[in-house]
């Protein structure tokens, strides 16, 4: 096994620096929403560099991006790595980031030491990890891994009305949505490197997570429908305010999220949008996006049943008509053990003090898990911020990150 290896963060830190700048909103704030120009800027950016590293480069129909370093062993199923580079609006520089350009930069340090593997090692970034288009996130790994067919991705639509193939076609990809499953034996073994982005890890001082459980993520789009009216003639014993079912879910959302008896059920209604939206009308209709989660699935589906049951029950008090949609409600992952081991084994050889913990967040390795064994190593994230422009991971926690998932690499792609 490889005994010592260092992370170019000098590299790192400017290829980070320059994506940081691909964005759509203010620097430090980073929006790159998919199929937007700036992811495209990030994908040749990504794709450029993927080639200058001499790997091998294509792209599937929906943009997820794989590049190959080639083993000796052709026969042999491939050893993955990577993760995304779309950011919801107003994120921070790292989240996803961290585990493609540090994916590369371990597969760089490998060939520097003059490594090489019997199993060919395949970066990937992802399309649309985030649900910000499309309403669903994960899009590019759910395909891969075949949880969602041609027909299912087809039938989204973004803001515009566009389907993904029709999206993904106005950035030049083929938008071909029937052939992007892998098989089971494409991938012997896939690690994600990513921000924890959450506060664990600096809490308790340790530089390296290893993740042995994702959370199971449910969302669902609860829509009531109101009678609207002037705001000034409508008196109030006459009104059917939706905004204020509205208002009565979102505290219940929080309360059962509270109520479940498990620290990790997590409930938030991130979005909620008014109808017509004027100042002086009343809501004639109020939609909520609610995002549940749990470790647990049944805990998870409980704190799910106990949303709709509320909602229903809102619904009839205040008679006012709703609609419940279920966006998505996946199982959680559980992580492989050969593959925790080898992270383990790469942190001793650093002498580095890894945590095996969940992650809470999902990520692209959640649908991944679903055909390989999979794995995902925590750099930490500084008060546990994310999906800021303030969330940060230090050069120094990079590059740790970089050098434990460069070893996993190597011993898993021996
Ligand atoms: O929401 C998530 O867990 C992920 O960061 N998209
Ligand atoms: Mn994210
Ligand atoms: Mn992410």
């Amino acid at each position: 096994m490889i005994e010592s290896i260092r992370c170019n963060m000098a590299r790192l830190g400017a290829e980070l620096e320059k994506l940081s700048s691909v964005t759509e909103a203010t620097p430090p704030a980073v929006t790159r929403v998919v199929f937007s120009d700036a992811d495209l800027r990030a994908r040749n950016f990504f794709k450029d560099l993927c080639r200058k590293a001499n790997l091998r480069v294509r792209e599937d129909g929906i943009g997820n991006i794989f590049a190959r370093w080639q083993g000796s062993d052709p026969g042999a199923a491939a050893v993955g790595t990577g993760s995304h580079t779309d950011a919801i609006p107003n994120a921070g520089l790292y989240d996803g980031v961290v585990g493609v350009l540090g994916g590369l930069e371990a597969i760089r340090i490998l060939q520097e030491k003059g490594f090489e593997p019997r199993r060919s090692i395949e970066l990937l970034m992802f399309a649309t990890e985030e649900p910000t288009r499309f309403g669903v996130g994960c899009l590019g790994s759910r395909a891969i891994a075949g949880t969602y067919d041609e027909a299912k991705i087809l039938s989204l639509r973004d803001g515009d009305g566009r389907n993904p193939s029709e999206a993904a076609r106005r950035i030049g990809l083929s938008g071909e949505m029937n052939a992007l499953v892998l098989s089971r034996d494409y991938y012997d073994a896939f690690v994600e490197l990513h921000i924890e982005q959450g506060p664990v890890l600096e809490r308790i001082d340790l530089p390296i997570g290893i993740v042995t459980a994702i959370a199971a993520p449910a969302s669902m789009r609860i829509t009531f429908e109101g009678e609207g009216g002037h705001a000034g003639t409508v008196l109030m014993a006459d009104r059917r305010d939706a905004l204020l079912a509205g208002a009565e879910l979102a505290l219940a959302v929080d309360e059962i999220a509270r109520a479940t008896g498990s620290p990790d059920t997590v409930g938030t209604t991130g979005m909620l949008e008014v109808f017509p939206g004027a100042i002086n009308s009343i809501p004639s209709r109020c939609m909520l996006g609610i995002d549940i989660r749990d470790t647990q699935l049944a805990t998870r589906d409980l704190a799910v049943a106990g949303t709709k049951l509320t909602a229903r029950e809102i619904s009839e008090r205040r008679a006012l008509p709703l609609t419940i949609e279920m966006i998505n409600s996946d199982p959680p992952a559980t992580c492989d053990p050969r593959i925790v081991a080898a992270a383990e084994r790469a942190c001793e050889v650093l002498e580095l003090k890894p945590l095996r913990m969940v992650s809470r967040a999902y990520h692209d390795s959640l649908f991944m898990a679903r055909l390989f064994p999979t794995c995902m190593i925590f750099i930490p994230s500084r008060g546990g911020v994310s999906h800021r422009p303030d969330e940060y991971s230090s050069p120094e926690q990079i590059a740790r990150g970089v050098e434990v998932l460069a070893l996993t690499l190597a011993q898993l792609a021996e």
